[in-house]
């Protein structure tokens, strides 16, 4: 089995609140299809979910009354968000329902427990795939809290042992400099702890890999042993269904895990 994460840069338009990608959507479900892969897909939030979690400060958990109504519209807006990717799962014939963590799990001061599993392994048993995504989850310590699609991923990871996890987003993969501003920015095709201090310690970066640092280190977590943890761009056509056929592509490959 694959694990793939549609991460919120692709799946969304991050600079405009609920704008949703529907024709890279669509064709990724079609290069998921078109590989023949046993997968689980996993999703972020991007505009649907950090808008309005920043700006109601939802990830410190609850202080303020204000931020109920605002919890209840970033649920509602990532479950539409959801609806849609499930569609075009189901349009491109994988068959896929909906499980929203928020409605599902508890997170204990911000660590999300899957304790009871026997829900998403019956829908896998009959072959169908359940969709998972980044939600505001109950939280026991903190009221409630925000669940990354990361944090699913290495649930999951937890609980099927994939032989390959995918992180799908609009960039080739893990550079020294921000891609988008720097056009001499050097791209890593491979990543292990001493790379990713070693990116981290460059300051002139550290609002573009402080997000990609995050993503990175649990990416890390998940290549323990054999496994490959990859991140690669999902706007070029073909490279997600190349990657899950075992292709050469532009990426960058963690490994190693975390010592
Ligand atoms: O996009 C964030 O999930 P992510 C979830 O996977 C919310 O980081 C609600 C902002």
């Amino acid at each position: 089995m694959i694990l793939i994460k549609l991460g919120g840069s692709v799946i969304t338009d991050k600079k405009e609140y609920r704008k949703f990608n529907r024709d890279i959507v669509a064709r990724l479900c079609s290069e998921i299809k078109d590989s023949g892969e046993d997968v689980i897909v996993v999703h972020g939030a991007g505009s649907f979910g950090h808008v309005i979690a920043k700006k109601f400060d939802l990830n410190s958990g609850y202080h303020d009354e204000e931020q109920i109504a605002a919890v209840a519209q970033v649920c509602y807006d990532v479950r539409e968000l959801n609806s849609m990717i499930v569609a075009e799962l189901n349009d491109a014939r994988i068959p896929s329902i909906s499980l929203p963590p928020g409605s599902c799990f508890m997170m204990d001061d911000r660590t999300l427990s899957i304790g009871d599993a026997e829900v998403i392994k019956a829908m896998r048993d009959k072959g169908i795939m359940p969709v998972m995504f980044g939600d505001v989850v109950q939280d026991r310590k903190l009221g409630f809290a925000i669940c990354s699609g990361d944090q699913i991923m290495e649930r999951l990871c937890e609980l099927y042992d994939p032989e390959k996890v995918i992180f799908v987003s609009d960039i080739d993969g893990l550079y020294d400099d921000d891609p988008k501003k720097s056009p001499d920015a050097k791209l890593y095709t491979d990543v292990d702890m001493d790379i990713l201090e070693s990116v981290r310690s460059e300051s002139s970066v550290d609002d573009v890999t402080g997000g990609v640092y995050e993503k990175m280190m649990s990416m890390l977590r998940m290549s323990s042993g054999d496994r490959e943890c990859v991140l690669l761009n999902g706007t070029v056509p073909g490279r997600l269904r190349s990657a899950l056929c075992g292709e050469d592509i532009i990426c960058t490959i963690a490994r190693g895990g975390i010592q």
